[in-house]
């Protein structure tokens, strides 16, 4: 609809359906980038927003004494099963900084060792579900097998609670439930007026109480245990609670706990599980980055069949570590971040923004700004080596987001993942068996859509 859409200045931009501009948000806004430049503003109804994707831009949204993180309209939406976890609360919400200060130390890279065997018993479930279906000769849902991966590992990891996504032929129904719920959040926003949502609305009621309900089995099974645990983050929140009064840190309510197990579940595998899978994309259709990555492993492995990787290896899995960055640059999986101003400002000389007003930051643009390079579309995991990282601007690459409200879970995500690509790329050769052309879908995450693999065993010749 013309007008609905403005440049910085405000001028109106043509209709869109003349275009051939994507029509899913995300990546229609990289489109809308790609014309107009790196600030442009939409009007969602009577609401504008500021979109953001150069590193000047970013470079000044950065700084925590003129900006810090805004709840954007979605995230309003997400708060509605949420409520005052660490993603969505505000920054001035008390309970944020109590949360913050008890769960730092458990997400610290030292605390890895403590999730390393949990990580790995999932990694094995990957390889013995793999190595089922390549025996029948059936294709893997790479972004389903990955997402299976990342919840039975922040389960286990976080809660000792096991959904045994393996076992399943279909989604978890924890997966779905949520898949509906980051939907409704995605889409409420821009409902037209006058329209009745109340079915939408109920349905959605009904799958975050089922959210609510799964983490209050996630409780029960603790408590039933009877044991004090303070390894892993549930452990954690509850023996500051039910403790003897010698713990002398923060106290979070059962509500907020609640809050908090739900966010931790949702933000800590849908994230994790996009990235393995644009990283598997990447190799497959990268022979030489597949090669050092196989190298890499070997190199600590061999040829063992069932290698039995420890902590300290996956710290000098460097190239591994490079692919998932560089996969991460390309497709960061959580796509934007918005940020507040504190007072009011002006960005890049010349676009007013007033205190309390929110901007958005079009992560995947700012990686395609050309302080990457005259070829920002090419996967290139050299981007990610040490010398290559100390020439660039930290602002140019915030796949975690940035500051204070920054990924809290990114030691954890890049563990994981690093080690589970690894043992992939040591055990399979990736098959590219339909010539995969890449789709991106939008949740309130971007994974390869219908993305599938054929598997053959590595030889040694291999
Ligand atoms: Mn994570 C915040 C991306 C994995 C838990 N995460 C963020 C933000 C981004 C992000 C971006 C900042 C959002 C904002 O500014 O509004 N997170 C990722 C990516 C991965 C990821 C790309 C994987 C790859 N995140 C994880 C994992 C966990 C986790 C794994 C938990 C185990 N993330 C969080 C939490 C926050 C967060 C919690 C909110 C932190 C805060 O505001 O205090």
């Amino acid at each position: 609809r013309t007008g609905d859409l403005t440049d910085a200045t405000g001028a109106p931009v043509a209709d869109l359906t003349a275009t051939g501009i994507s029509n899913t948000p995300l990546q229609q806004a990289m489109d809308l980038a790609r014309i107009h430049g790196p600030a442009f503003t939409r009007k969602f109804g009577a609401r504008e927003t500021l979109f953001l994707s150069s590193l000047d831009l970013v470079t000044e949204v950065s700084d925590e004494t003129r900006f810090a993180k805004g709840v954007s309209v979605i995230l309003e939406d997400v708060r509605e099963f949420a409520g005052d976890g660490l993603f969505t609360a505000y920054n001035d919400e008390p309970n944020w900084a109590k949360a913050h200060e008890l769960l730092m130390p458990a997400f610290a890279l030292g605390s890895m060792r403590t999730y390393h065997p949990a990580m790995l018993k999932v990694a094995r479930r990957v390889m013995a579900a793999w190595d089922g279906r390549m025996a029948e000769g059936r294709p893997i849902e790479v972004a389903d097998d990955m997402t299976r991966m990342t919840l039975d590992t922040i389960g286990l990891a976080g809660f000792g609670f096991d959904f045994e996504s393996f076992a399943r032929d279909t989604p978890h129904p924890f997966v779905e439930a949520m898949v509906r719920c980051l939907e409704w959040s995605m889409t409420r926003f821009a409902r037209q007026p006058g329209t009745d949502h109340s079915a939408t609305d109920a349905a959605f009621r009904a799958d975050a109480d089922y959210l609510a309900s799964v983490v209050d089995e996630v409780i029960a099974a603790r408590r039933a245990g009877g044991e004090q645990r303070d390894d892993d983050l549930l452990g954690l929140m509850l023996a500051a609670g039910d403790g003897d009064g010698a713990h002398q840190g923060p106290v979070l309510d059962l509500a907020n706990i609640r809050n908090q197990v739900i966010t931790f579940l949702i933000a800590g595998h849908e994230t994790t599980s996009g990235a393995l899978s644009f990283a598997l994309y990447h190799l497959l259709k990268d022979p030489v980055a597949l090669r050092l990555a196989q190298r890499e492993a070997d190199e600590l492995w061999g040829d063992a069949p069932e290698p039995d990787p420890s902590f300290e290896d996956i710290g000098k899995l460097a190239f591994t570590r490079q692919v998932l960055n560089e996969a991460l640059r390309l497709w960061p999986t959580a796509a934007a971040f918005t940020r507040q101003a504190r007072t009011d400002t002006v960005l890049g000389g010349r676009y007013p923004v007033a205190a309390g007003e929110l901007v958005t930051v079009l992560t995947p643009m700012l990686h395609r700004d050309p302080a990457w390079g005259d070829n920002p579309e090419a996967f290139d995991p050299f981007r990610f080596t040490p010398e290559a990282e100390a020439a660039r601007s930290p602002h140019a690459y915030k796949p975690f987001g940035t500051g204070e409200r920054a990924c809290i879970g990114r030691q954890f995500a890049l563990h994981e993942a690093t080690m589970l690509l690894a043992l992939l790329v040591h055990r399979y050769r990736l098959i590219d068996h339909t010539g995969y052309r890449l789709r991106v879908k939008e949740t309130l995450t971007l994974k390869p859509d219908g993305f599938t693999l054929a598997l053959a065993p590595r030889t040694p010749a291999d």
